[in-house]
C-alpha cells in the first residue's frame, strides 16, 4: 500500500516536472503569438486612422474653404495630424495632394511635341506644361487641394516600424518597416472663384 502511494507520488512529481518543462517552451513562443497579435492589431488600427484623416482632410478640401490662402493646406495638415493621435509621425509621412481637371485626368502625363521621335519625352523638347510647376510631368496633377469642381487625390504613405522579430521578418521590408498607405479621391464642390 506504502509502495503504492508513493508511486503515485513520483508520478505526481514527473507530470508536474513534464509541465514545468511544457511551460518553459510554450510561454516564449506564447509571449511573442501575443506580441504579434498586438503589433497586427495596432498596424491595422494606425492604418484605420490614416485612413479616416485622409477623409476629414478631403471633407475640408471639398468645401473650398480658405481657398487662395495658406491656412487651406495648412488646416488639411493639421486634420490629418490630428486623426493620427500621435502615432504617426507626419514629419515623416509622405502626404501627396493633387489636383486635376477631371477624374480620366489622374495620372495622364502632360502633353509635348516628340521633336527626336523616340516616343518618349526628352529636355528640351516642347511641352504643355498644365501643372504649371516649370516642368513636364508623367502625371499632370497639381499641388494643392484644387479649385472649384476640380478632382483631388489625397494620399499619404508611412514605413511603420514593426517591433515584433516574427511579424517583422514575415511583413517588413529589410529594414523591418511595413509601408501603410491610405488614400481618398473628391471632386471639389463648386464655388465662386476668389481669384
Ligand atoms: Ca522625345
Ligand atoms: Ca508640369
Amino acid at each position: 500500500m506504502i509502495q503504492r502511494i508513493r508511486r503515485c507520488f513520483s508520478l505526481r512529481g514527473d507530470e508536474r516536472g513534464a509541465q514545468a518543462v511544457e511551460f518553459a517552451f510554450a510561454a516564449p513562443l506564447a509571449f511573442l503569438l501575443t506580441c504579434g497579435v498586438v503589433e497586427l492589431g495596432t498596424v491595422l488600427f494606425v492604418n484605420v486612422l490614416l485612413e479616416s484623416g485622409m477623409r476629414d482632410a478631403a471633407r475640408f478640401g471639398i468645401t473650398g474653404q480658405d481657398e487662395g490662402s495658406d491656412d487651406r493646406i495648412e488646416r488639411i495638415m493639421e486634420i490629418i495630424e490630428d486623426r493620427s493621435i500621435g502615432l504617426v509621425d507626419i514629419e515623416d509621412a509622405k502626404i501627396s495632394i493633387l489636383s486635376y481637371p477631371s477624374f480620366d485626368d489622374i495620372g495622364r502625363s502632360e502633353d509635348f511635341v516628340d521633336g527626336n521621335g523616340n516616343g518618349q519625352y526628352d529636355l528640351g523638347e516642347t511641352f504643355d506644361d498644365e501643372n504649371d510647376n516649370g516642368a513636364w510631368d508623367e502625371d499632370v496633377g497639381k499641388q494643392g487641394a484644387g479649385g472649384s469642381g476640380e478632382v483631388v487625390v489625397y494620399q499619404i504613405e508611412y514605413d511603420w516600424k514593426l517591433m515584433t522579430p516574427m511579424i517583422s521578418s514575415v511583413m517588413g521590408d529589410e529594414d523591418g518597416k511595413f509601408k501603410l498607405s491610405a488614400s481618398v479621391v473628391v471632386r471639389n464642390e463648386p464655388w465662386e472663384e476668389t481669384n
